[in-house]
């Protein structure tokens, strides 16, 4: 019997992985682990998959039909590199390795072009959707060859999630583009999830409700435009009692929240691509102040406005949370696009930014119906410079605008953390602006650095004279 798929690495997500595989017609998987009684417990809890078990590299690669495919499902980092090295030993020119772990993209370019010298053809893939995605179907956004989709593009559509009849899996681009888009999935869900809970504090502290009452009306938001699994996973969250103490379980777990850095990767790499991602930022800057026990102890009577936040209509004011919190999240999608928009151009890929936004639309932990909008307006402009400029984005924003305003004002005079729904609002007005304070910018950085500015209504660089007569001169262009 021989294996035409299989799979290194069986922990949760490989194990996952493997039986979503062998429960597709036509599949046959061999599985491997490095600690051998993971592949035994995992073949004998489910001999319905038909799995081939395998106890070594050599043995697994002589499972495998060729071209030889495996995917390694290990823990991303060294462990990743240690799989690899074994499997180029025993796999030919032609097969294809992919690695489905949360790898960093540079670590996938790197990795692409030490295996693509041996021939055999590397491929790093981002999964989305957890443990039950991986099991179910998951959100797949694999790199690499065009040569290795052509094996991979058939097995990866018949595991993937389903979204509108079409499976969540595209080929997004060559070497590390899957990892890079996976990378910043991961901070939209960071600004999606910070977004979230501003709007929960807010409404909290607004209008006393109790979480449950706070879970009915994010139920209702998830039968409209929010319409999205976090969303609805967050009405099942504030609905959960403790059984220990009788409350609700979100005001007895410790408000620090934790990460496991891909959400500080899609900010490192928008720093480095000059890509102002100030949402997904605030959400990422927000989670590391709320695990800082310390500081947060030490500042806890600092002065506060007197005014605490009053609001009089409640049912208007969770409105206005409602489109601030939908106008916020179109700003965390727009810079998370224009982040992928950026890497494309920086590392050579060709992404269809539509593409992706449909293949989020399942499986994954963003999954949302307003993808299919973000589909729409890249279907109409390819080349849109900005995403929240599409007529659906600015139909809503602007049905959206004066309540944002207002929620940033009140909780500003409240004095209650909104980081992620203000910043959204200054890249918003940022961007609308018609001249921006950088023109000062400029002239200090002339003025100390003599770094030169442009001017408006001429050609050129110059160079303003300051610790001279002030006269200005044409310069070199020093940026
Ligand atoms: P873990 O990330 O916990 O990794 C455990 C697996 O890695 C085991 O199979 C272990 O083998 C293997 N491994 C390690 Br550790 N070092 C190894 C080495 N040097 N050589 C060979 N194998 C090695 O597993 P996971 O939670 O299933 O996640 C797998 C990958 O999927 C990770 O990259 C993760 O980031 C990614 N991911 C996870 C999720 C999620 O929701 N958990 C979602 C999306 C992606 P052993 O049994 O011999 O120790």
């Amino acid at each position: 019997k021989t294996a035409n798929i299989g799979v290194v690495g069986l922990a949760v997500m490989g194990s996952n992985l493997a039986r979503n595989l062998a429960s597709r017609e036509g599949n046959t998987v061999a599985v491997y682990n490095r600690s051998h009684d993971k592949t035994e417990h995992l073949v004998s809890t489910h001999p319905e998959a038909g799995f081939i078990s395998t106890s070594t590299y050599e043995e697994f690669a002589a499972s495998l039909s060729q071209p030889r495919t495996a995917i390694i499902m290990v823990k991303a980092g060294r462990g990743t590199d240690a799989v690899i090295e074994e499997l180029v030993k025993v796999f030919e020119p032609g097969d294809i390795i992919v690695d489905g772990g949360n790898a960093l993209f540079t670590d996938t370019i790197r990795r692409e072009k030490a295996v693509r010298e041996t021939g055999i053809n590397f491929v790093g893939m981002g999964v989305s959707g957890g443990e039950e995605g991986a099991l179910l179907g998951p959100s797949i956004m694999p790199g690499g060859s065009d040569e290795s989709w052509v094996t991979l593009g058939p097995i990866l559509k018949s595991i993937a999630a389903i979204a509108e009849g079409e499976p969540c899996v595209t080929h997004i681009g060559h070497d590390g583009a899957g990892h890079f888009v996976k990378m910043v999935h991961n901070g939209i869900e960071y600004a999606d999830m910070q977004l979230i809970a501003e709007a929960y504090d807010l409404i909290r502290r607004g209008t006393n409700k109790s979480p449950a009452e706070i879970a009915d009306v994010f139920a209702e938001w998830n039968g409209g435009e929010l319409e999205s699994y976090l969303i609805e996973i967050t009405a099942e969250v504030l609905r959960q009692v403790d059984a220990d103490t009788n409350k609700p379980l979100v005001d007895i777990i410790l408000d620090q929240a934790g990460a496991k850095g891909t959400g500080a990767w899609t900010v490192q790499t928008a720093l480095d691509l000059g890509v102002p991602v100030s949402g997904i930022a605030e959400a990422t800057f927000a989670r590391s102040l709320s695990s800082h026990a310390e500081q947060r102890a030490v500042s806890r009577d600092l002065p506060g406005p007197a005014q605490a936040l009053t609001v009089d209509d409640a049912d208007s004011f969770i409105e206005d949370v409602r489109l601030a919190l939908f106008a916020s999240k179109i700003v965390a999608y727009s810079q998370g696009f224009d982040e992928i928009r950026a890497g494309a151009s920086a590392y050579g890929w060709n992404i269809d930014l539509g593409a992706v936004s449909k293949i989020w639309r399942g499986g994954c932990i963003i999954r949302a119906q307003f993808l299919n909008r973000i589909a729409d307006a890249y279907r109409d402009a390819v080349e849109l410079p900005v995403l929240l400029t599409a007529p659906y984005f600015v139909e809503a924003l602007g049905r959206a605008q004066d309540a944002w305003r207002r929620i940033v004002s009140i909780s500003a005079a409240a004095g209650l953390p909104a980081p992620a729904f203000s910043s959204s609002l200054a890249y918003y007005d940022g961007l609308r602006a018609e001249r921006l304070p950088a023109a000062l910018i400029q002239g200090q950085r002339d003025f100390f650095g003599a770094h030169t500015y442009k001017r408006i209504d001429k050609e050129g660089t110059f160079h303003t004279l300051w610790s001279g007569d002030r006269t200005e001169i044409e310069a070199e262009d020093t940026h």
